[in-house]
């Protein structure tokens, strides 16, 4: 038998591979189907204080490689994904919450709400949005990522994890690295969110494909793997004591299996479920059985950061 089952945290998923927030999260229909597939858990849409329709539409875009996408932070408000939280059963799978603030001051309004259900629910602090017109992506601000999450460790009695932009620089690599060691109860690392702000451009028509920002918006899909796994196993040998969550280029149990050989517990999809649905889950589990029984691995634990260099 095949075991592709692991742990973030103590929390046991029965596969690696779940949900990117921000596709098939916004609605408790979407939860719900994500939460009755071959999904291992599900995370939901990046939430703040109050309820966001978001940027103008269109505003996602799939390309021959991927897709492009200036959402703009659409969703509920919080309330709406406590409500979920505070009715979901844990036995089933594990629960993520993402929390998109506007602030510190919101991040951490929200974040106690979360922590005061006293459910087993794990926070994903999304430190990247890339879409808000007037609010740069935190996790290029070295400064006040450290200030945003000394505060939220203070405020936190249970683990956290942190949604990250990518990182295309070494130095920049270990000045993360470095606040991120310093926080006990921040558990995990989710690598990566889209490239911010490029530009997709459609050649007969001359025309950028989404309406914001003059067409500027987050990359996702093949054109981000490479990027993602240096995220990936980068932190992971950075961050030891961290797990990593690998998010990126994910259209096939191959890239699955990638990600977990570059050090990833776990491993989100985005563009690839918002193309194909929750039924990717079954497909991304079997190809992953599969290249694990070619090459003669039991369980994820036999090649999980086992990435070999030249
Ligand atoms: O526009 C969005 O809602 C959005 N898109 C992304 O690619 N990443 C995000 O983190 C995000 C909003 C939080």
């Amino acid at each position: 038998m095949t075991d592709i089952s692991t742990h973030i945290l103590d929390q046991r998923m029965r596969s690696p591979v779940y949900n990117a927030s921000g596709v098939m999260c916004r609605e408790t229909t979407e939860l719900e189907a994500v939460r009755h597939s071959d999904a291992g858990a599900l995370v939901s849409k990046s939430c703040t204080l109050e309820a966001r329709d978001g940027n103008p539409e269109p505003r996602y875009a799939a390309t021959p490689f991927g897709s492009i996408n200036s959402m703009g932070l659409p969703n509920h408000g919080y309330r709406y994904y406590l409500d979920y939280a505070a009715h979901y059963d844990y036995t089933d799978k594990p629960l993520f919450i993402s929390i998109s603030g506007l602030s510190l001051a919101d991040n951490l309004h929200m974040l106690d709400a979360f922590q005061r259900l006293k459910r087993p629910l794990l926070p994903e602090v999304n430190l990247s949005c890339p879409n808000v017109p007037g609010k740069p992506q935190l996790g290029y601000s070295f400064d006040d990522m450290a200030t945003a999450l000394t505060a939220i460790h203070a405020a936190m009695d249970i683990p956290f994890g942190v949604k990250l932009p990518p990182y295309f620089d070494i130095s920049h690599f270990e000045m993360a690295a470095e606040i991120f060691n310093r926080f006990e109860r921040l558990k995990f690392l989710t690598c990566i969110n889209s490239i911010g702000n490029g530009l997709v451009v459609d050649t007969d028509s001359e025309t950028v494909l989404i309406k914001p920002k003059n067409g500027l918006g987050g990359i996702g899909g093949d054109y981000v793997l490479p990027t993602a796994l240096a995220n990936v196993n980068t932190f992971y040998r950075l961050c030891p004591d961290k797990q990593i969550i690998g998010c990126g280029g994910v259209g096939a149990g191959e890239q699955v299996f990638q990600h977990i050989l570059c050090g990833a517990s776990a491993v989100q999809v985005g563009t690839r479920l918002w193309e194909e649905g929750a039924g990717l889950f079954t497909r991304l589990n079997q190809e992953l059985v599969a290249i694990m029984q070619r090459k003669g691995y039991q369980c994820l634990a036999d090649f999980r950061g086992k990435l070999r260099t030249l």
